[in-house]
């Protein structure tokens, strides 16, 4: 079903074993670790939003596989001021969603706070009621912070800044998973 993780789950099995034979709990949190990795599946996804501050903050610039987070570098996207803005990635079809990895805009990071990422398959509400992975508390100005999914099942992926009129900015998104097929 996982390719990808499986093999690479057998190939930690077989190393740690080599050197930690016995030592189940460990291994445990190997595996557990492994589980975030795999391929950034935004890069293959299409990218839109709530809507558009100015042509350097298109919403395929949080996918442009660049984590460059000066505004003016042109690598973030940039919604205007928004009740419940939202930027959402369709990956086109249903994936296994390990974790999303955010890196925060330098300026005005606070915006931010708050957010909300949501996983599923339905684009009602804009694809902001689909179930929540996390609640992004602060990522500091420029920073990369990294939230487990633990294999939520989604086509689209959201972040959404549920409650109050705000810009949303994101300079890089990162979806970490696994085909389902
Ligand atoms: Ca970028």
């Amino acid at each position: 079903m996982w390719p990808c993780v499986e093999k690479r789950l057998s190939q930690v099995y077989k190393n740690f074993d080599l050197k930690h034979q016995g030592k189940l709990g460990i291994r445990t949190n190997v595996c557990n670790c492994v589980l975030c990795a795999g391929e950034n599946l935004a890069l293959q996804g299409k990218a839109s939003q709530s809507s558009l501050y100015s042509y350097l903050g298109d919403a395929s610039h949080a996918i442009d596989g660049n984590r460059a987070s000066a505004w003016t570098q042109a690598s973030c996207s940039h919604t205007g001021p928004d009740f419940n803005a939202w930027w959402r990635l369709d990956l086109g079809k249903t994936h296994k969603v390990f974790s999303v990895t955010i890196t925060n805009i330098k300026e005005a990071s606070s915006r931010l706070n708050g957010a909300e990422i949501r996983i599923g398959d339905s684009l009602e509400n804009n694809g902001n009621s689909n179930p929540r992975c996390a609640v992004i508390s602060s990522i500091p100005g420029g920073f990369t912070q990294n939230f487990q999914c633990n294999g939520m099942d989604g086509r689209y992926v959201n972040i959404v800044i549920p409650g109050r009129t705000e810009y949303l900015h994101v300079c890089e998104v990162e979806v970490y998973g696994s085909r389902l097929d």
